[in-house]
Order: structure tokens, then C-alpha cells, then sequence
């Protein structure tokens, strides 16, 4: 059962979140939690959050935002407003806290303490969703990985009123030699999560190389690679069924996709190559996911041309491209040929669509859905493989 082991120790027990809510909606309730360095910024970061925590289920049932440059290193939040929040989670009856941000163990663990709902950070919400999307075997295996990559340095130790040395201390000194039962049950915990770590290391190794030898197949054989990449919901799918009849997943949520799905498509000139629709990506991807995913990911790194597929109907489009070229430079992918599609022309503001243009000159706008501009994509594919020959 994925989202029962990410949540932290009090989640261990439970699937998925409890189920906290009233009248007709079943879902968990949750409040949002960020801070604003920039009051000037101009899309709310919370939007982005909120469409995560949809995507998990999870009802948004307020948000609370604080102006401060740097968190609290005790309590993500400055002291008068974990009151407020406190309140807030009171006042609604919502079960989860969802802060937008990776907090470190002892942020989640004391402003869990303090507002009596439990804390959820950025990243777990996304490690959640990848873990409800997971459908092959390697995905669900990188799912687990990076799970226990976010688990291992925030395990407490269950069950025993653990002495206050955070994780990774022990070996300082002070302890030896007056361990309690608390501090020997988690280090066997974690001892069982490395296990369990290196056997799914070992068992991705294996997959890469099946996927390292097919690759070295198709270039044997000449055959061009393209490979679809773009922010999560950019509708990286839906173009690789419009240029190749495949029928992928296409849906209204983020991060739909997490298996590569390989098409045979063919230029305008009627050349064939293989096409590659995979995972998406997202502002501060969680780390641990790029390391869990490393070999999806080298997919895209080393193929012949990247399709960079961006959504010119989101407000935040640009950003959206430089936080994807930030993860392509993190993979290595940086000196790839790039073509960049602006789609969603059907439902992109004209003047959006426009200054996309003015700063992307050489993007080709189509429409995944209806078609259009589609035909003009085919016939910039082409040279745009034969320069990377
Ligand atoms: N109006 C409009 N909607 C589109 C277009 N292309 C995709 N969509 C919609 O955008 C949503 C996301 O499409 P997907 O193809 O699943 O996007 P994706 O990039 O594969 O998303 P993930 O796999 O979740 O990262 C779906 O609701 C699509 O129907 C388009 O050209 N126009
Ligand atoms: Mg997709």
C-alpha cells in the first residue's frame, strides 16, 4: 500500500492520511503553510501546493502565510504564528498541516508538537503522489528508494520516549554508554531501512543495464531518439499521442506519468525515431527523487533531441522553463539539442502566447489537443535531428 510509510512515525500505522473529514467529503483536511520572502511574487506559491495536495486527495481547507526571509530552524514558523496555525487547524478540524518546503526532522517533529495536527512537507506530499502514480515494478522500486531516502534521517524510534538527541548524534559522546531502549530500537530500524535500501539499489542496477543495452541497440541501428520532457502537467502525454496515436495517460494531475513510455514516430520526411514520453518535473523536485529516478532520468540525458514541452496557458510558464532546464543541467542533459513546444494554444491567453514567443523565438506553438501547429512541429523535428547527428 503506497503513502503509509512516508508520513513519518505517526503515519507508520495508518493508511494514507486518517481520515479526518466531516459531512459529505470524505477527504483530509488540510492547511496550507508557507513563507514569503518576496511579498511582490507574482503568483502565490501556495496555488502550486494546492494543486499537489489535490492531486493527493487531500481537501485545502485554508492557507497561512508568513513574510520571513529564512524559516525558524526550531519551528519553520516564528513562534506567534505556530499559535496561529494552531488555532487555524483547531478552528477547522483539519488533520494535516502541508508546509511548502522541506522541513528538516526536528522542524516537522516540534511544530507537530505545537499545533497537534500532523506536519506534511512539500516533499513528502510529492513522494506520496509519485508513490500512488508508481506502475511498473522499477517505478514503484524508485518510489520506495526515495521514500526511505526522506524516512531514514527522520525515524524517532517508535514506541520509546526517546531522549532529545537528534539524529545522527549518538556518536557524538556525550550518550555512550547510556543508551536507552529507544535509541537500540531505532538504530534497528535503521539498520532495516539501509537493507532494504541496497536491495532496491541493486534491483534498479539491473533495470538500467537492460534499459543501457536497449539504447546501445537502437543507436547500433541508427535509429534518432527524441525524448518529451517539460513540467509536470504541460501535457507532455497528450503530444506524445498526438504525434505518434499512442494512447498514454492523460489526465488533469500532476505527475500522471512516471514510466517511460517508447513510441516509433517518423518525420515529416518520413524517417522513423523513437519517442519518449516520461516523468515530469516540478520546482525543487525533492532530491531524493532525482537520485531514485537517476536512470529514467539519464533517458532523457542522453538522447538525440529534447522535445521541451511547456504549458503557455500556466501564468507561471517561464519559470516553469527554468526550473525544467535547471533539472536537465542536474542530469546532465545541458548540452542536448532542445526544441521547445509551447502548447495549449487553444487555451493560452494571445498575449501570453505572445511574449512566450518574443522570449523564446524559435518555439513552436501548438495544441496537443486540437491539433494545430502540430504539422509545423514534425517538420522542425526533423532538422533540428540532423544537426545532432
Ligand atoms: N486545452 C488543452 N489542454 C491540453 C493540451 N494538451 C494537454 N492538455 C491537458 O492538460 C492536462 C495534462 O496533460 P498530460 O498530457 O497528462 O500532461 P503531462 O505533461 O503528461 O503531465 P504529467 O504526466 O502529469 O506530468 C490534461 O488535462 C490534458 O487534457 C492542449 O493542447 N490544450
Ligand atoms: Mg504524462
Amino acid at each position: 500500500m503506497p503513502g503509509t510509510w512516508l508520513l513519518g512515525e505517526r503515519g507508520a500505522e495508518t493508511d494514507r492520511y486518517e481520515d479526518t473529514g466531516t459531512d459529505g467529503d470524505q477527504r483530509p483536511r488540510a492547511v496550507l503553510l508557507g513563507l514569503r520572502g518576496d511579498a511582490t511574487a507574482e503568483h502565490d506559491p501556495l496555488d502550486e501546493l494546492e494543486r499537489l495536495a489535490e492531486t493527493d486527495d487531500v481537501a485545502v481547507v485554508d492557507r497561512l502565510v508568513q513574510n520571513r526571509d529564512r524559516p525558524d530552524p526550531a519551528t519553520y514558523l516564528g513562534s506567534g504564528k505556530v499559535t496561529e496555525l494552531a488555532d487555524l487547524v483547531r478552528s477547522h478540524d483539519a488533520g494535516i498541516v502541508i508546509a511548502d518546503g522541506e522541513l528538516s526532522p526536528a522542524q516537522l517533529r516540534n511544530l507537530e508538537d505545537r499545533v497537534g495536527a500532523r506536519v506534511v512537507d512539500r516533499t513528502a506530499l510529492i513522494l506520496d503522489i509519485f508513490a500512488q502514480h508508481a506502475r511498473s515494478s522499477e517505478g514503484k522500486a524508485q518510489v520506495e528508494l526515495a521514500q526511505l531516502a526522506y524516512q531514514l534521517p527522520r525515524l524517532r524510534g517508535q514506541g520509546a520516549a526517546m531522549s532529545r538527541v537528534g539524529g545522527g548524534r549518538v556518536a557524538g559522546g556525550a550518550g555512550m554508554g547510556v543508551r536507552g531502549p529507544g535509541e537500540m530500537r531505532l538504530e534497528s530500524e535503521r539498520r532495516h531501512l539501509r537493507r532494504r535500501m541496497t536491495t532496491l539499489r541493486n534491483q534498479l542496477v539491473q533495470t538500467a543495464r537492460r534499459r543501457q543495452r536497449t539504447r546501445a541497440r537502437r543507436r547500433r541501428n541508427r535509429v534518432p531518439s527524441v525524448a518529451i520532457t517539460g513540467y509536470t502537467n504541460a501535457g507532455k502525454s497528450a503530444l506524445l499521442n498526438r504525434l505518434t496515436g499512442a494512447d498514454a495517460l492523460v489526465q488533469d494531475a500532476l505527475f500522471a506519468t512516471l514510466d517511460p513510455t517508447v513510441r516509433r514516430a517518423t518525420t515529416a520526411e518520413g524517417d522513423g525515431y523513437t519517442l519518449t514520453d516520461t516523468v515530469g518535473f516540478v520546482r525543487h523536485l525533492p532530491h531524493q527523487l532525482v537520485d531514485a529516478f537517476r536512470s529514467t532520468l539519464e533517458e532523457v540525458a542522453d538522447t538525440d533531441l529534447i522535445l521541451h514541452v511547456v504549458d503557455a496557458s500556466a501564468p507561471d510558464a517561464m519559470d516553469q522553463v527554468t526550473a525544467v532546464r535547471g533539472v536537465l543541467w542536474e542530469i546532465g542533459a545541458r548540452d542536448r539539442p532542445e526544441l521547445l513546444v509551447l502548447n495549449k494554444t487553444d487555451i493560452a491567453p494571445p498575449e501570453w502566447l505572445a511574449a512566450l514567443q518574443r522570449a523564446y523565438p524559435s518555439a513552436v506553438p501548438v495544441s496537443a489537443l486540437t491539433g494545430e501547429g502540430i504539422d509545423d512541429l514534425r517538420r522542425a523535428i526533423s532538422p533540428a535531428l540532423a544537426l545532432s547527428e
